[in-house]
């Protein structure tokens, strides 16, 4: 024999009026006793209702977004014999919710791994919560002070249950509920996305960086199917910049400054120099004042000699400035130590010195250690701007281009001027626009002084 029966919202201790904001069965829907009915939330926690009788839903009383408290009517449940005599009890007697928050909400998500992200299901599952090996005796609420939305997955304790039997990282499945509450459809859309992806053919080198990322695999093309090609190896230079390269890009959050320096003085002074330093056979080029100027504005704005170590910021109180050099085999950035203790003619001469040993491949790695900020001067090739990658951990880097007479106004006509072209750097973490501009802008007043 089976019968109706009414299934109420049990006693939820303080929780009145709270909002539904799961529905967890539909008509038609076979359930046992205890299983998870809906789940409410109060702006202090989540809990989900269970059933106090096992059988058919008939009929659903509640929908997304109703607010229940004790004794609403949740639905009408076709009960079995058996269960509709311990329902009668359960569906009135009052049942004590669990005092304690459920531990699935204070879980930690998983730092996120610095190798290759593995597939979800072959993640390690998080230890299941106690109060949810069982099949929830009490409502189980989770406090949702410990729960701020922005950090930790945002889902109630079935979803949660649901994702650690599939393996699932909660913190990775976007949620599509209220408050971008993670639903089991949601969990079930991020597996099948993951099974699509990982099944795909992985053939390309850097698949296993972008799946990391969750990219799609790096595009495979048969190149000579449209013409002659010639394959050449990588240098172990180059591969090893592309490496640095593509760290610093990806983990430095960069931002560049353009500005011009008129440098119109500057350069006639360097020529004189050069002039009257002939016999010397050292010529200095652009690139040794501009080290001096640099080394003027890092004292002036500090945190551009500094480097990121984690939670600290370390200051710098020496000035060991990298200048990128182009070799025949990649470029390279030698440092010139205690740069802030040299002329320009020094500076000039080891520059140069550094500069040669570098493309014949002799510097040592000592030589090229301990930089404090680099400049990437493309002064002798050409160009106007560019958009240098830091040389991590420093925060900084300056790009230089080609100068070039301009016409520029000088308040009552427009007069030839020498401008160089900058283009600065910086790593949003540790440096704000406006210090950016303000060291570009003091840059630009020296080198015109
Ligand atoms: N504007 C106009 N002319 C410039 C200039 C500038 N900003 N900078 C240099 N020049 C001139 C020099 O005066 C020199 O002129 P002369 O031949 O008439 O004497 C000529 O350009 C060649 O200079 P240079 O480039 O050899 O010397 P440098 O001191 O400026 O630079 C070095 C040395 C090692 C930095 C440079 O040779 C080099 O390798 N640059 C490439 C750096 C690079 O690859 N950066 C990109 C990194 S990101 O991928």
């Amino acid at each position: 024999m089976s019968q109706i029966i009414e299934i109420r919202v049990p006693d939820i201790g303080d929780f009145k009026e709270v909002e539904i904001i799961e529905v967890l069965v539909k008509p038609g829907d076979t359930i046992t006793k205890e299983q998870s009915l809906v789940t409410v939330e109060s702006d202090k926690a989540s809990m989900e209702i269970p059933s106090s009788a096992a059988g058919v839903v008939r009929e659903m009383k509640v929908a997304l977004g109703d607010k229940v408290s004790e004794g609403t009517l949740m639905l009408m449940l076709e009960s079995s014999e058996a269960a509709a005599g311990a329902a009668a009890p359960a569906a009135t007697a009052p049942a004590a919710p669990a005092p304690a928050p459920a531990p699935a909400a204070a879980a930690p998500a998983p730092a996120p791994a610095p190798a290759p992200a593995p597939a979800p299901a072959a993640a390690a599952p998080a230890p299941a919560a106690a109060s949810e090996t069982r099949a929830h005796p009490h409502p189980v609420p989770v406090d949702l002070r410990d729960e701020p939305h922005v950090v930790k997955p945002h889902a109630s304790p079935s979803v949660r249950k649901f994702a650690r039997e599939l393996g699932v990282d909660l913190s990775l499945v976007p949620g599509s509920g209220p408050k971008r509450r993670i639903t089991q459809d949601d969990v079930r859309a991020y597996v099948k996305g993951a099974v699509a992806t990982a099944t795909q053919p992985v053939t390309a080198a850097p698949a296993g960086e972008g799946a990391a990322l969750g990219l799609i695999p790096w595009p495979q093309v048969d190149f000579a199917k449209f013409g002659p090609v010639e394959v050449v190896p990588r240098s172990r230079l180059k591969k090893l910049a592309a490496a640095n390269l593509h760290r610093n890009w990806v983990m430095i959050p960069h931002v560049t400054n353009h500005d011009d320096a008129d440098i119109t003085e500057l350069e006639a002074f360097r020529v004189q120099l050069n002039q009257e330093q002939a016999k010397s056979g050292v010529k200095i080029t652009m690139l040794a004042f501009l080290i001096r100027a640099c080394i003027a504005a890092l004292k002036k704005f500090p945190e551009f000699n500094a480097a990121l170590d984690g939670d600290n910021l370390v200051y710098r109180k020496y000035f060991h400035i990298g200048f990128a050099a182009d070799t025949p085999n990649g470029l390279v950035v030698p440092v010139i130590r205690d740069a802030d203790r040299k002329g320009v003619a020094e500076i000039g001469a080891e520059m140069s010195a550094l500069a040669g040993r570098a493309r014949e491949g002799k510097l040592s790695p000592t030589e090229m250690q301990g930089g404090t900020f680099s400049i990437s001067s493309l002064g002798g090739i050409g160009g106007t701007y560019f958009t240098p990658i830091i040389n991590a951990p420093e925060v900084a880097i300056l790009g230089a281009c080609r100068a070039v007479m301009r016409p520029t106004w000088n308040g009552e006509k427009f007069a030839p001027r020498l401008i160089l072209p900058l283009s600065l750097s910086w790593d949003h973490r540790v440096i704000d626009g406006a210090s950016a501009a303000r060291f570009n802008s003091y840059l630009v007043q020296i080198l015109g002084d």
